[in-house]
């Protein structure tokens, strides 16, 4: 079966030629009309229609947007503040930085669309470190969107002002998780905080009510406006609504950023129909589908899925659609939307030992599971690799993973388990065989170990 057509909301411009990220260019394809709207109709209205269609974020949890946003304490007094996380440092995500460069002011548009709704007057754009260009388009975007009087003092000539920072991170993937990121806000290092009591909705930056959403999440905001909720929610399905950015790296002919509707391309029709399939003479191997933090599936594995009678049905990877909720049933998560693909030139012993390394090195060093487990993971797997590997040392692994995941204070604790914990699971073969394989190979092992 060939693949279904893109949905292309976020992207619906991005490619076409002769789209730019100037002003000019956004207003000349119907930009900022739905902030117009906006501020013309109440706050809670916008805020109900978002609930209404579903919104899910984007940046890793999935979480519903409306629900996060009714979370906010609108009685303390205290104001309002918005932070879009663009530190988009998942390992195999690479779509905010995408939307930033091409489309800047459909971020600024959702942004401001979303200050209205929540009655924020100051709003922070955190951009990883690693993003200086974004940073400066960014910089320049919201220049142009000043001087138009879509930003800042009196907008659209209303006694409502709300301003946009952009504040660059200084290159840790902990400042992207939304309590760290608040931390790295307030100057201070990106220790994320306990949740509760510091959920940012209620106690976020300078202790006052704080939403933080994900890039894409936010400019989908513009598009509900648009079509309406009840429009939306025909994209995609129940529970998994809109469409999804999915930037497929690795191992296939045509790596990218592929926008669908949720759940209407599968694994498989993503991989061969839309990426081109394996490298020639290759085959698929494993997949992440959500970023190097989501668990990996292993090609020609089966999982049973209850069906909406109560009945099952087993599908291969291949047939899993690609939402939220079919692929949190096969055991592992949409994520970040980061589709990381593996064929079989890949040493799945190899592959966590660079995830290993990854995870210890970005550990802000709070919690004792995460700090040291994600030390001896890496030390571990690092040994494998430089030869010194023992059929045992998959489980050895594994036993660490599980004094990680559920003990600490933020989900890394959880990010840094799966991966060791699901290739050990799926791939325990591989790790039994390597010590004899490694005999037999070349001295290959991984530079960054
Ligand atoms: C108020 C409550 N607010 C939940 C809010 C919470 C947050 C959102 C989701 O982890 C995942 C992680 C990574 N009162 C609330 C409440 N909230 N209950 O809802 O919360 P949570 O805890 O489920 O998720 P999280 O801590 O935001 C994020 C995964 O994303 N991930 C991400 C990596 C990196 C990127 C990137 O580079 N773009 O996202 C990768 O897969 O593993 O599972 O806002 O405050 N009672
Ligand atoms: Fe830091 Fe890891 Fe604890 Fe998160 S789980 S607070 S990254 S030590």
């Amino acid at each position: 079966m060939s693949a279904p057509e893109q949905t292309r909301i976020i992207f619906k411009h991005i490619d076409e030629e002769g789209y730019s990220n100037d002003i000019a260019c956004y207003q000349k394809h119907g930009g900022y009309e739905m902030l117009k709207q906006a501020v013309t109709k109440k706050p809670e209205d916008i805020r109900e229609e978002v609930k209404k269609s579903g919104l899910r974020g984007r940046g890793g949890a999935g979480f519903s947007c409306g629900l996060k946003w009714s979370f906010v304490d609108r009685k303390s007094g205290k104001p309002i503040y918005l932070i879009v996380n663009a530190d988009e440092s998942e390992p195999g995500t690479f779509k905010d930085r995408y939307i930033i460069h091409q489309d800047p002011h459909q971020l600024i548009e959702g942004t401001m669309i979303s200050c209205w709704a929540n009655d924020v007057k100051q709003a922070y754009i955190y951009i990883r470190g690693e993003f200086p260009e974004g940073a400066r388009i960014l910089e320049k975007a919201i220049q142009e969107a000043r001087d138009a009087g879509f930003v800042g003092k009196n907008i659209l000539g209303t006694d409502y002002s709300c301003d946009i920072f952009v504040h660059r991170g200084a290159g840790a993937y902990i400042c992207g998780e939304e309590t760290g990121l608040i931390e790295s806000l307030e100057g201070k290092r990106a220790n994320p905080r306990i949740k509760p009591p510091y959920f940012p909705a209620v106690l976020g930056l300078y202790q006052c009510p704080t939403i933080v959403n994900n890039v894409e999440t936010l400019c989908h905001v513009k598009h509900i406006m648009d079509m309406g909720a009840d429009e939306y929610l025909k994209i995609g399905t129940p529970n998994n609504t809109g469409t999804r950015i999915l930037c497929v790296s690795g191992h296939v002919k045509k790596p990218g950023y592929y926008e669908f509707a949720c759940g209407d391309v599968t694994l498989g029709q993503l991989l061969y129909d839309v990426c081109g399939g394996p490298r020639e003479g290759r085959t698929f191997k494993a997949v992440i589908p959500g970023g190097s933090s989501a668990k990996i599936l292993r090609f020609g594995e089966k999982f049973t899925l209850k069906n909406k009678d109560g009945s099952t049905r087993e599908i291969g990877v291949e047939d899993i659609p690609m939402d939220f909720d079919t692929l949190a049933a096969c055991g592992t998560m949409g994520g970040s939307g980061g589709v990381i693909v593996m064929d079989d030139s890949v040493n799945i012993v190899e592959a966590l030992a660079n995830i290993n390394a990854f995870y210890s090195h970005e550990s802000c060093g709070q919690c004792t599971p995460c700090r040291e487990g994600s030390l001896w993971m890496k030390k571990i797997s690092s040994r494998m690799v430089h030869g010194d590997a023992r059929p045992e040392d998959g489980e050895l692994l594994k036993s660490v993973a599980d004094q990680i995941a559920g003990r600490t204070i933020c989900a890394f604790g959880e990010a840094c388990s799966w991966p060791t914990q699901s290739y050990v699971l799926k791939f325990g073969d591989e790790f039994k065989a390597y010590p004899e394989a490694k005999k037999n190979k070349s001295a290959d092992a991984l530079e960054l170990i």
